[in-house]
This record gives structure tokens, C-alpha cells and sequence, in this order.
């Protein structure tokens, strides 16, 4: 029994080198693991499920031969792909899970989020997730037409770069208070999330116990993932 955690891969036409190592891992390693969650960030951009460009179909036929396959598969939102919807869940035969989610991890209480919930003094970042993420404005938003949803992710982006360009490192880093509460809330040993780009296991102490915080990595040079087993878990690191 095997389960594999991957985020922040960044899907983009303008990295093949990606996208084929992203092929090649589901057709590989995840063929061969019993589950795979998606921490977020799958996609550089969704820009709605019904996108027609081919980085967007060839990976929903890539899941869905996965899923077919046997493995199962969960995909939880980032802050690049909070689009991400119900048909594309059907397509690829996945379930979509909400942000924070707790699961049974062979015994351990583990609680998986994207991350960007956490990073509380980005307070600039927190205001436009809150309309982002808002219902009302993602339906409107996904009333109009794709190209114009295009041009608007482009703009987002843009805008993006330039703020974190600005930031401290520190302000786009998890609080760490606001870990050790959502372990608590949750009754949680154990955190996985993606992110912020700084791939690491932390060791904690929630509520006296011993506890962990799992960074996954982003894809870029090296590809990363978390694989789990009952015997334990190890975060993988392999060149692009
Ligand atoms: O993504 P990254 O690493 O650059 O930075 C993130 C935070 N930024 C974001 C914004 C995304 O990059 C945008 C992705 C858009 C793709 C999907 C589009 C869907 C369809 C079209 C939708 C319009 O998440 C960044 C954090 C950083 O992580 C670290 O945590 O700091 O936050 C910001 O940069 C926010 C800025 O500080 C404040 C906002 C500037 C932009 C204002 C534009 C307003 C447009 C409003 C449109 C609704």
C-alpha cells in the first residue's frame, strides 16, 4: 500500500520539460501507488474546466487513464488553480477535497492543505484570496469567455510577480502559530502542504505531543514527492 503527495508542479505550455516529467509520473510511480493526492498548484493557470488548450485535455486524460487504472485520486485547490471544478473532477475521475482536509494516514491523523491559508501576514495576499475564492465572483467570472479569462489570469499573474517581488521572505512563509492551531483545532500529529517553494519536514510539538509539518516541493529543476507506506514516509527529490 502506497500513497503519494505531490503540489505545486506549475503545469505551463512554456515548460515541456515539466509537463513530460508530469506524464511520466503518473504513468510510473503513481500507476503503481494505490492513491495520489494533489496538494494544489497542479496548473501554473486554470482558467475554468471547460479550457480546450491541449496542456489542459492531455492532463485530464493522463488522470483519467490513472484512475482507470485503479489509483485513487484527490486534488485540493491552490491559490493558481482555486478553478478548478466538478466536471474536471468527473473527467479525471478524482475527488475534489476541501482546504483543510484530515485524512487517516496508515494510523496517523494527518492534515493536508495548499498552504497559502496559513502564510496570515501576507494580509495584501489574504484580501484578493477572499475574493477569489468568493462564489459569487468565480461564477461570474466564469461567464465570460475563455479568452478573456486568458487575458485576465496573465494580468493576475503580472500583478503577482511584481507585489512578491516587493515582500519579505518571511510575510510569504506559513505563521507558525497558525500551524500549530490548525493541527490542534483538527486533533492532527501531522501537516502536509505545499506553497511556499521551501521543500522540508519540521518537526513540531502540538499540545505537549510530538508533531510534524511536511513541505512538499515545487517542480522546476527536480521533481518532488511525498510517498507514505505504513512503515513511514519519505520525501523523494529527482532530477527534471
Ligand atoms: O502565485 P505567486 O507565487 O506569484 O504568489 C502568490 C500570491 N499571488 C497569487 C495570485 C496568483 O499568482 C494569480 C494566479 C492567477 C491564475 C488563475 C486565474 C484564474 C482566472 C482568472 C482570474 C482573474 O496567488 C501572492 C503571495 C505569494 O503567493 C506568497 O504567498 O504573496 O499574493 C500576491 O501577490 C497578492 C498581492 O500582494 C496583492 C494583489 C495584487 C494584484 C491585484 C490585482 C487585482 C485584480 C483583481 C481581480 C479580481
Amino acid at each position: 500500500m502506497t500513497t503519494l503527495f505531490i503540489s505545486d508542479l506549475h503545469l505551463d505550455e512554456k515548460r515541456p520539460d515539466i509537463f513530460r516529467a508530469f506524464l511520466h509520473f503518473l504513468n510510473d510511480k503513481a500507476a503503481k501507488a494505490d492513491t495520489l493526492y494533489v496538494l494544489g498548484d497542479l496548473f501554473e493557470a486554470w482558467v475554468g474546466d471547460d479550457d480546450d488548450a491541449t496542456l489542459a485535455r492531455t492532463s485530464v486524460a493522463a488522470f483519467r487513464k490513472l484512475s482507470d487504472s485503479g489509483t485513487q485520486l484527490y486534488f485540493l485547490h491552490g491559490n493558481r488553480d482555486f478553478l478548478l471544478g466538478q466536471r474536471f473532477a468527473e473527467e479525471t475521475g478524482g475527488t475534489l477535497l476541501s482546504d483543510p482536509c484530515k485524512i487517516d494516514l496508515y494510523g496517523t491523523p494527518t492534515l493536508l492543505m495548499h498552504g497559502d491559508s496559513l502564510c496570515t501576514a501576507d494580509t495584501e495576499y489574504q484580501k484578493l484570496r477572499q475574493q477569489l475564492r468568493s462564489p459569487e465572483w468565480q461564477q461570474q467570472l466564469l461567464s465570460e469567455p475563455l479568452a478573456a479569462r486568458r487575458q485576465l489570469a496573465e494580468q493576475l499573474r503580472m500583478a503577482s510577480s511584481e507585489a512578491t517581488s516587493n515582500k519579505a521572505e518571511d510575510i510569504m512563509d506559513v505563521t507558525p502559530a497558525e500551524v500549530l492551531t490548525a493541527l490542534s483545532e483538527h486533533g492532527c500529529k501531522r501537516l502536509i502542504h505545499g506553497h511556499t517553494h521551501r521543500p522540508a519536514r519540521h518537526p513540531l510539538k502540538v499540545d505537549g505531543q510530538d508533531a510534524e509539518r511536511i513541505v512538499l516541493g515545487d517542480w522546476d529543476s527536480h521533481l518532488w514527492y511525498l510517498q507514505a507506506n505504513a512503515d513511514g514516509l519519505a520525501l523523494e527529490k529527482e532530477p527534471v
